[in-house]
């Protein structure tokens, strides 16, 4: 692509068009030097057009519901005269090339109208590039005037902290009954979250739906909160109830109402971008040690040294030769 085109697509994105939208993203995805000169440029142009949204994350365990769910809610604010943005994060897209999430099958109501944009997930991008293409994404949704974003992720471990610092708020979509050993892998996530929400509580499902809901607040309310503005909810929902789907979207709207008046958003997303650098940084300074050989080499020599003792992190062999790898490393690059 050329700086006439990207100029093009600038101009044509800032009027709201769906069209120069797909036309961005596709240039911010692309891996040639070229293309990447270009979005720098346009990231850079588009950067100070953005911030005007409510940027919420749906993590949780999968078929709980969570693309039904953004449907629902994301058609309603469509009716309203909202412009709603999907994105979905899959860590498995890398592998697989494919992508399971943000399927239009599931947001065919949202998909179809004129004030939604529903990106599936990138695929083949490493997990680091897939949260640095999303948060780019997400810019380049508001820029093109979209003011309520859902971003979607199965996650896990990292990709759910990496949604974590690129939302205002984070919803973790439970469902009764999926056993306990699959729902505590979400465990993790927990400190993280501002509200955990259990679906499908209608027909036979619903009251313990409402019962897991009590339950798990008073779980949340011993834990200690993710911000300081903002006490953990839990609730219970249903995509085929629009009371409940009401009741639902209230909740979510008065985290950002009561963040309105003060400048807490900016604080959050701040401390966010903070976070999301840091980690960045970090893998790719780490990716870049470990790729060294004579890093490699440390690091077998280190590993055969455990002998039968095996890579147990409490062992104090294990502990020595981190210490002597970590010193090591730390001269190689002072
Ligand atoms: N009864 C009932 N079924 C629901 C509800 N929400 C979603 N479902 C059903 O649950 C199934 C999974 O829904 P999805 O929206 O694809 O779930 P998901 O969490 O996005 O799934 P993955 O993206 O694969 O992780 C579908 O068959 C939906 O129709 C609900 O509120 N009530
Ligand atoms: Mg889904």
């Amino acid at each position: 692509m050329n700086q006439k085109t990207t100029t093009e697509i600038f101009s044509s994105l800032c009027a709201g068009e769906r069209s120069a939208l797909a036309r961005a993203i596709t240039l911010i995805e692309s891996t040639r030097p070229a293309d990447q000169k270009e979005a720098r440029w346009l990231m850079e142009k588009v950067t100070p057009l953005t911030g005007d949204s409510y940027r919420i994350g749906i993590t949780g365990v999968p078929g709980s519901g969570k693309s039904t769910l953004i449907n629902a809610l994301g058609t309603t604010l469509c009716e309203q005269g909202h412009k709603v943005a999907v994105l979905a994060v899959d860590p498995s897209s890398g592998i697989s090339g494919g992508s399971i999430l943000g399927d239009k099958t599931r947001m065919f109501t949202l998909s179809t109208h004129p004030n939604s944009f529903v990106r599936p997930s990138p695929s083949r991008l490493e997990l680091g590039g897939v949260a640095r293409r999303t948060r780019n994404t997400l810019l380049l949704c508001e820029a093109a005037g979209y003011n309520r974003i859902f971003v979607e992720t199965v996650g896990t471990g990292q990709t759910e902290f990496n949604v974590r610092y690129l939302v205002d708020f984070l919803i973790l979509v439970l469902i009764t009954g999926a056993g306990d050993e699959v729902q505590g892998s979400k465990r993790g996530i927990l400190e993280y979250v501002d509200l955990v929400a259990f679906n499908k509580a209608d027909e036979n499902n619903e009251q313990k739906a409402n019962q897991e809901a009590v339950r798990f607040q008073q779980y949340l309310d011993m834990m200690q909160a993710y911000s300081s503005h903002w006490k953990p909810k839990a609730t219970s929902v249903s995509c085929h109830s629009l009371e409940k789907l009401t009741t639902f979207w209230k909740l979510i709207e008065s985290f950002f109402t009561s963040l309105s008046d003060s400048k807490h958003l900016t604080t959050i997303r701040t401390a966010h971008d903070q976070e999301r650098f840091e980690q960045l940084l970090k893998r790719e300074v780490l990716d870049e040690l470990f790729a060294l050989p004579d890093v490699k080499f440390l690091i077998n020599k280190a590993f055969y040294r455990l002998g039968k003792l095996g890579a147990d992190t409490d062992n104090e062999a294990y502990i020595t030769a981190q210490t002597i790898l970590a010193e090591k490393i730390f001269k190689k690059k002072c």
